[in-house]
């Protein structure tokens, strides 16, 4: 949302700066607030919220309602706490066909879904700059694949999912020219410039992803998206904003028009026509990485081909429904029937009734085309408007009870409405400028609802200073009653865009789980301390080190050579889940380790001087922990 920020500020409209109410949290805090976020030590919290990091490219796990930060995953970027693109089992997790892109922008979450209601096995993250899709397993909390998108730049509208979990989709937020880089004018973006919607099917089983299909769009921004659930089920709902396909929005011609589009993609004819082979098969390159278990290491391979559906051509796949204003968040209600599009400059939010979507589809009920794909009429498909809902609404989430929460960015608040009736029923002030919103399963068919937890992009006065550089601040509110509640306040890490929050027990007993050793499949596992060796092959070095309380063994190395290529393969030998042991050598530049019970990693060092090389834990694991330690000797050629 900083881009929109900028935008406002050009546009030089006070009245679009966001409105900092400078209310104190205690006018707006209940007396009994502490007693429903208190978790007594020990005690386990209700709720996992994860939570994008923004431009950390990581996710962080917070439970709730405490709003106590319990891990941060690494994704998209190298993470110094766990080695994750250092050690060489992870570096392919990041590779792309651009080399190793170590840090990226992550926005957007999604838990995988059975029926419509999460279950707790996967959860997908979008990279934003690079574009790319993430798969985190959620009984390791481990990154396991990352599917690199082809024809795709700034994949903004990325990952939803549908509501078996058959596709996550991938929306393009900057149109490219397709196919492989092109060196084209920049003011031909109408003529080459193209936005994608990826399709990419998820093996129901392993996880394991696959660009199955494209849909081309005309060039336009698409921002958001949601699936149609229950009676809406088969389709796709994605906001759109510069559909006046401008090249520059420094004249902001890019709000020129006053509606924008939501564009609605039939996406299980498109699925239809891409195995009949009506699609056209394109030649790109993007990179594939999975981590296999087994072999606790991951692969990256490349991937040569996609196929592309054009709505030009296959005329009863995409549909246009008009939108006040620029809408960014897009969102589809727990029945499925209610599409909630929303015009960050509009001081309405329009409701779309699916019902009455497929009528005039039908009835071929349309208003004109817009590049050849249909126009629907905005009154016709209208449910209804939420009138003077506040000021700048971006995103959307539900609760059980037939009701809607929507963060109103410049307004600085949360306004809760009816679905049905479009009635407001409440509004609560957010501290400051909130940009996404979470309710616990609050984009599914059964939301848990009890909280709903704002994402805030303006600090301000909320922490103690910290230098300009502030801790982002969300907050915890009870909607259980009629009133929405503020409860709590706390720091997150990196941006948080979107969140998910699932209930603990679908998750927590599945991770306690030691990754057992005899299944350990890596190539330079030392199974015991027996097996710890030193084996050369010219100037390759590899060390099978085992660690466990409290030696590395073999813990004096002698016989390497300046400029030989030296591998630590350490194996964590511990039989208890919870107790990792670190490993670090003086003077790597490839960082450090950390190894968990049953794993095997490997650490390279290419040593450039002679001399003593001191290695050691960095993980303190026992009360011998200082003694896991030894030497390295490096010998002049
Ligand atoms: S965006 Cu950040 S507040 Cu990237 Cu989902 Cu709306
Ligand atoms: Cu192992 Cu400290």
């Amino acid at each position: 949302m900083k881009k929109f920020l900028l935008f406002s500020l050009s546009l030089g409209a006070v009245a679009l700066l966001p409105s900092c109410k400078m209310k104190t949290a205690e006018t707006a805090v209940s007396g009994d607030a502490a007693s429903k976020v208190y978790v007594a030590p020990g005690k386990y919290d209700e709720f996992y919220n994860f939570v994008s990091g923004g431009f950390n490219g990581q996710v962080s796990v917070y439970g709730l309602p405490s709003g106590r930060l319990l891990k941060i995953i690494p994704v998209f970027s190298v993470f110094p706490e766990n080695g994750y693109g250092y050690s060489e089992e992870t570096k392919a997790m990041l590779n792309t066909t651009a080399g190793l892109i170590p840090w990226d922008d992550q926005h957007h979450l999604t838990l995988s879904q059975t029926n419509g209601e999460q279950d707790g096995r996967w959860l997908f993250a979008n990279a934003n700059n690079t574009p790319r899709v993430a798969r985190i397993d959620l009984t390791t909390f481990k990154t396991v694949e990352i599917l690199q998108l082809p024809n795709s730049a700034g994949n903004h509208s990325s990952p939803y999912l549908t509501e078996n979990t058959e596709y996550v989709v991938a929306g393009t937020r900057f149109a490219v020219p397709i196919g492989e880089q092109q060196d084209v004018p920049i003011s031909s973006f109408k003529e080459n410039f193209k936005s994608t919607v990826s399709f990419i099917s998820v093996d129901k089983n392993s996880g394991r992803m696959n660009v199955a299909f494209q849909v081309v769009l005309p060039g336009m921004d698409l921002d958001l998206s949601r699936a149609g659930k229950g009676p809406s089920h088969g389709w796709f709902f994605f906001s759109t904003y510069n559909t006046e396909q401008a090249n520059t929005l420094l004249e902001v011609n890019a709000s020129e028009k006053d509606k924008d589009f939501i564009v609605a993609i039939n996406w299980q004819k498109a699925e239809a026509y891409a195995k009949a082979g009506k699609g056209k098969k394109m030649k790109v390159q993007y990179a594939h990485n999975v981590f296999h278990e087994e072999e606790q290491s991951a692969t990256s391979t490349t991937e040569t081909e996609v196929i592309v559906l054009d709505p030009n051509e296959l005329k009863d796949i995409v549909y246009m429904i008009p939108c006040p204003k620029s809408p960014h968040g897009c969102d589809v209600d727990p029945s499925g029937e209610y599409i909630v599009g929303s015009g960050k400059l509009a001081a309405l939010i329009p409701v779309f009734s699916y019902q009455k979507i497929i009528k005039a589809i039908d009835a071929k009920d349309f208003e004109g085309d817009y590049q050849g794909i249909p126009v629907l009429k905005y009154n016709t498909v209208l449910h209804g408007e939420v009138q003077k809902p506040g000021l700048g609404p971006l995103h959307t989430e539900f609760d059980a009870n037939g009701n809607a929460y929507t963060s109103m960015f410049l307004s600085s608040e949360i306004v809760k409405w009816n679905v049905k009736s479009l009635e407001v029923l409440d509004r609560a002030p957010t501290y400051y400028s909130i940009g996404h919103l979470c309710v616990p399963g609050g984009d599914t068919k059964k939301p848990w609802g009890k909280y709903v937890i704002a994402y805030n992009k303006i600090t301000k006065d909320r922490y103690l200073p910290t230098g300009p550089e502030l801790a982002q601040s969300a907050q915890l509110y009870d909607i259980s009653g009629e009133k929405m509640k503020l409860l709590l306040d706390f720091p997150t890490v990196g941006e948080p865009h979107y969140a998910q929050a699932i209930a603990a027990d679908m998750i927590k007993d599945k991770s306690v789980k030691i990754y057992d050793i005899n299944k350990n499949k890596h190539p330079y596992v030392a199974m015991g301390e027996k097996n710890a060796k030193v084996v050369r092959k010219g100037n390759r070095v590899d060390i099978y080190m085992t660690a466990i309380r409290s030696h590395l063994n073999p813990d004096n190395i002698e016989g390497v050579y300046v400029g030989d290529e030296v591998y630590f393969h350490v194996t964590n030998l511990e039989q208890d889940w919870d107790v990792p042991h670190g490993f670090a050598i003086k003077n790597n530049p490839n960082a450090e380790l950390l190894i968990m019970p049953g794993e095997t990693v490997t650490l390279k060092f290419v040593p450039e001087k002679a001399g003593i090389y001191p290695y050691y834990c960095t993980d303190f694991c026992s009360a011998l922990h200082q003694e896991m330690q030894g030497y390295l000797r490096v010998s002049p050629k």
